[in-house]
């Protein structure tokens, strides 16, 4: 194991960043320099626990911008970088494609060129122990069928603006390492999904809905497929690609819990069910909407995470179903964070649209 004390985290504020800086701060002493835009997705509110404590600092900053990039790497002298910081949200980058190129490609073109002016300064030791952790996502693999799962040498077919970028970044991310042997490690994970996850997508959608009594729409006939994983499970995983994975090497985090989006919006109406008994629109069921789809829309996603599993001894601590229970308690009892955010929730105009109902 190689133990990182220096952590420079990109995208902190966001769901999953967030999750990894909760987790990273003073355990084991270590320290977390967090940068991030502060777009929509980003909240500070999501790293409140930790925002006082002396090991950790923030720095409000574009990814974009090289010159305030280097001026972090050269005061925090990180010894890794888990880069996260990305527009999410596949609906978004179909109606506005620009700022995934611009966030999402070129911002990790300008990650990877200041980690390698930085990183090719360091005396030998401290050289080796740096490590990149590019943090990407299962649907640069495209589509599956009902069958097979996404292993590491799955050719990729991206089909989302979204997945177009992130799996132009992925390819960015390995050639920094054949070409100049920075020490990048690329992940690709399944959905993930738990507390503060900004309101637009599936599962914060259904629950937040369903609490307030409004249609949940379900894209086309709901049979698409994804697998879950809780997004500490997530945080867990990156911490154990940091200090155990190897340079140059691509791994797949899944969550083993694959999942049609109808039977998903089912479970998640059965715990508010339980959840709200004095509740005015039960059977949560019956507001379920099957709406105009999303175009292109990947039938299904599944991986294959016995790389992670047999060579680093990661695997999940949760269940969908324990971990679903406890994301719709933290939604009952986060009312003000997902009011604030909720303005800004979503609608791509697909979501008046019933087709079925
Ligand atoms: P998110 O949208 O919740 O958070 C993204 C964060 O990045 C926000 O805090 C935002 O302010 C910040 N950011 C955006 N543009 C920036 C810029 N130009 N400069 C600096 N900061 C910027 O996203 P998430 O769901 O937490 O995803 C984090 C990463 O994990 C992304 O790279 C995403 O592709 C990847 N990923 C996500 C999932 C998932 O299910 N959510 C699955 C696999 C991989
Ligand atoms: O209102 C909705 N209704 C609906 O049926 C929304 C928001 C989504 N859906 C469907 C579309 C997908 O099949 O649910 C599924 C999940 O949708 P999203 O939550 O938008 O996630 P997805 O498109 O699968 O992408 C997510 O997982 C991979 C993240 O947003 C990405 O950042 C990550 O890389």
């Amino acid at each position: 194991d190689t133990h990182h004390e220096r952590i420079l985290v990109t995208g902190g504020c966001g769901f999953i960043g967030s999750a990894l800086v909760r987790r990273l701060v003073g355990r084991d002493g270590r320290r977390v320099a967090n940068i991030d835009k502060l777009t929509y997705a980003g909240d500070i509110a999501n790293v409140a626990a930790i925002a006082s404590d002396p090991h950790y600092v923030f720095h409000q900053v574009d990814i974009n911008d090289l010159g305030a990039v280097t001026s972090v790497f050269e005061k925090f002298r990180p010894d890794g970088v888990v880069h996260l910081a990305a527009e999410s949200h596949v609906d978004r980058s179909i109606d506005s494609p620009e700022t995934f190129v611009w966030t999402n490609v070129l911002g990790t073109f300008n990650m990877l060129h200041a980690a390698h002016a930085y990183w090719r300064n360091l005396p030998a030791g401290e050289a080796e122990r740096f490590r990149f952790l590019h943090v990407s996502t299962d649907e640069v693999y495209g589509s599956l069928g009902t069958t097979g799962l996404f292993s590491e040498e799955t050719p990729y077919r991206p089909n989302s603006p979204y997945s177009a970028s992130k799996a132009a970044s992925d390819h960015l991310a390995r050639a920094w390492h054949s070409t100049y042997q920075l020490p990048v490690i690329v992940t690709n994970c399944s959905n993930n999904y738990g507390p503060y996850q900004f309101p637009e997508k599936l599962i914060p959608t259904m629950i937040i809905a369903g609490l307030e009594g409004k249609d949940l729409p379900v894209y086309g006939a709901g049979e698409n497929v994804r697998d879950w994983l809780f997004v500490e499970d997530h945080a867990d995983a990156l911490c154990c690609v940091l200090s155990r994975g190897r340079p140059g090497e691509t791994y797949n985090i899944g969550g083993r819990a694959e999942r049609r989006n109808i039977d998903l919006v089912r479970d998640i109406c059965s715990l508010l069910d339980t959840s709200l008994c004095e509740s005015l629109h039960l059977p949560h069921e019956k507001l379920i909407r099957f709406v105009a789809d999303r175009p292109g829309h990947d039938l299904r996603y599944a991986i294959d995470d016995s790389k992670i599993r047999n060579q680093l001894g990661w695997s999940p601590s949760k269940t969908l179903s324990s971990g679903l229970k406890q994301t719709v308690a933290w939604y009952l009892e986060n009312r003000s964070w997902w009011m604030r955010h909720r303005e800004q929730r979503y609608d791509g105009g697909r979501l008046g649209l019933s087709v079925f109902a």
